[in-house]
């Protein structure tokens, strides 16, 4: 059964990892896609590619989504594509892991606007296009396991993800009567760009696998079902929801 099928589907951060599962995940349930990127042309073409060959339509727009505008720029060019936008899927972050005492302040304000700053544009943006076709839609914000918990090298990061999850939760609220629904997705450690270095670490890395009571760390692909169910008329009644997707990590006390 495809849940997308005539959807348009907006996703940020979308070259690589979690972003890219989500985006096939997307097209392999009969959604158009337009995915958001930052940096080399390389990867989001390979991803567009992906998804044509699957038999739905794709496009890339470059841009950086700590400038609000981006986020404008990104929703204008999938409606011109497209015709609309009925689910957004904010993802892009950056997690630069760094001590806390002396984090260098551009670290931090960096941070901040990429993951909350970021992902308030674009869904800000997108329930905008949303209220103005009037057929309602659906908002996942890929928040973090790290919303609820906390992490020495990620003290600039963890209160992005917590806001990302509040966020959700307060425009699951404002956008309730336009019938747009807003949820999070909380990964838990997803093997990606994002944590190589610091998973090259093997005490690190046995550490994190010795939590998680499935026995393994995630695959970006762990992530697009939830995503597309959230996204999906499945979800028709979910809203201002967290999804942990984290392998039990998190409730693993003793
Ligand atoms: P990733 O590095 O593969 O993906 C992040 C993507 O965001 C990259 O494609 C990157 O180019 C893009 N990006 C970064 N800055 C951007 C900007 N300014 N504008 C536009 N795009 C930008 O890693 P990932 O793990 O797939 O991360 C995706 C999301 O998942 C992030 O928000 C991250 O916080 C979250 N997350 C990841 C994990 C994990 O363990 N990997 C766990 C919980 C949450
Ligand atoms: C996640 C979580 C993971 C970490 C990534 C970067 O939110 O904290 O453990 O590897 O961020």
């Amino acid at each position: 059964m495809k849940l997308l099928e005539g959807k348009t589907v907006l996703v940020t951060g979308a070259s690589t990892g979690i972003g890219r599962a989500a985006a096939i995940g997307a097209a392999q349930h009969g959604a158009d896609v337009a995915i958001n990127y930052a940096h080399s042309d390389g990867p989001a073409q390979s991803c567009v590619a992906e998804i044509e060959a699957l038999g739905q339509r794709a496009i890339a727009v470059k841009g950086d989504v700590a400038d609000p505008q981006t986020a404008q720029d990104f929703v204008g060019k999938a409606v011109e594509a497209f015709g609309k936008v009925d689910v957004m899927v904010s993802n892009a972050g950056i997690c630069p892991f760094h001590a806390f005492l002396d984090m260098p302040v551009d670290v931090v304000e960096r941070t901040f606007k990429v993951n909350l700053h970021g992902a308030y544009f674009m869904v800000q943006a997108a329930a905008q296009q949303m209220v103005k076709q009037g057929h309602g839609g659906s908002i996942v914000a890929v928040s973090s396991i790290s919303a609820l918990v906390g992490g020495e090298y990620q003290t600039h990061y963890t209160p992005t993800k917590a806001g990302v999850h509040s966020l959700m939760q307060s425009t699951a609220i404002a956008l309730g009567k336009h019938g747009i629904r807003c949820n999070s997705v909380l990964p838990g450690t997803i093997l990606t760009e994002i944590n190589k270095d610091d998973l090259a670490d093997v005490e690190k890395r046995q550490y994190m696998e010795a939590r998680t009571p499935l026995g393994r760390l995630g695959q970006p692909e762990d992530l697009a079902g939830p995503i597309v169910f959230l996204a999906s008329d499945m979800a028709a009644y979910v809203t201002g929801a967290a999804l942990l997707v984290d392998g039990g990590m998190y409730v693993n006390l003793q």
